[in-house]
């Protein structure tokens, strides 16, 4: 088993939860894991109950409660801005790019995305965008904590964020991903770095949204599916570097056109779901809808 730094370093965090993520995450290619055989540059998030939201602050994030999310795959980091030209230059992605020169690096996370933009460039690497709720959760484990390393604040050791001037930890810019300690998952820049897309319409609380938004593997408003009468905006997650870091909890949420307008410099990151021909003991996140 390969412990990656992040692991050791958030041992506070969750022993047992980083070596089990790093067990999967650095699995020979082929071994099984709770979402099936490995993935190259996806972790598994094993199924099973999360804390959402938080009843204090923002009204949109309220009530704090538990939800069912079945075993799924998550990016390991936000997508590139190299790999998202692969898509458009294969014309599967319609031509999307940041306003700023210095935003373009190959290992720059992609800065700049419609909604719509992200969802394809998914489809087109045979994935999918999270939903809310797997966002989350894969943000947070399952303890309910505040931000992907446990509870203490942000920092520019810990995300790229605003902290002083320039934005960006002195950079003025988002970093390469990967930049910053993983979570007990593995994954990269959950928070800071470049907002991510997720698949859900934002709705204005969870109370508000209802049955759509509880239980198990819940999609928010009309399951995600457009049109959907009333809403208007999609979902971005995570804070960025332009943002200080109260903006990076695990449990902000910010409504934007999936036009992407007015213009903002949105990334994202893919999801997949769990293949269930190999399960591990006591996992029931069987096969879920597509999209
Ligand atoms: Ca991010």
């Amino acid at each position: 088993m390969r412990l990656f730094p992040g692991g050791i370093a958030s041992l506070s965090g969750g022993l047992l939860l980083s070596m089990l993520a790093g067990a999967w995450e650095g699995a020979p290619a082929g071994e099984p894991t709770p979402c099936g055989p490995t993935v190259a540059g996806m972790a598994c998030i094993p199924a099973g109950e999360f804390i959402r939201g938080a009843d204090r602050g923002p009204r949109d994030q309220r009530p704090r409660e538990r939800v069912f999310v079945s075993a799924f795959w998550m990016d390991l980091y936000e997508v590139t801005a190299a790999e998202f030209q692969e898509c458009v230059q294969a014309r599967a992605c319609r031509p999307d790019h940041p306003n700023y020169k210095n935003f373009s690096a190959p290992r720059q996370p992609m800065s700049g995305v419609s909604w719509f933009g992200a969802a394809e460039y998914c489809r087109f690497r045979g994935k999918r965008l999270p939903t809310e709720a797997e966002w989350e959760k894969a943000a947070r484990t399952t303890d309910g904590r505040r931000y992907p390393w446990g509870n203490e604040p942000a920092t520019c050791e810990r995300a790229v964020i605003k902290e002083g001037e320039p934005n960006g930890c002195g950079r003025g810019t988002p970093w390469e991903v990967g930049s910053r300690p993983p979570n007990p998952y593995g994954l990269f820049d959950m928070a800071g770095n470049q907002w991510e897309w997720v698949a859900d319409w934002y709705s204005e609380s969870y109370a508000a949204c209802g049955e759509a938004c509880r239980g198990r593997d819940p999609r928010g408003p009309c399951g995600g599916k457009s049109p959907c009468p009333g809403h208007h905006e999609r979902v971005v997650r995570g804070g960025s570097w332009y943002w200080e870091g109260d903006q990076c909890t695990t449990t902000t949420r910010r409504a934007h056109t999936p036009q992407n307008r007015p213009f903002h410099h949105f990334g994202f990151r893919c999801a997949k779901d769990a293949t269930p021909a190999v399960r591990g003991p006591g996992q029931d996140g069987g096969p879920r809808e597509n999209d």
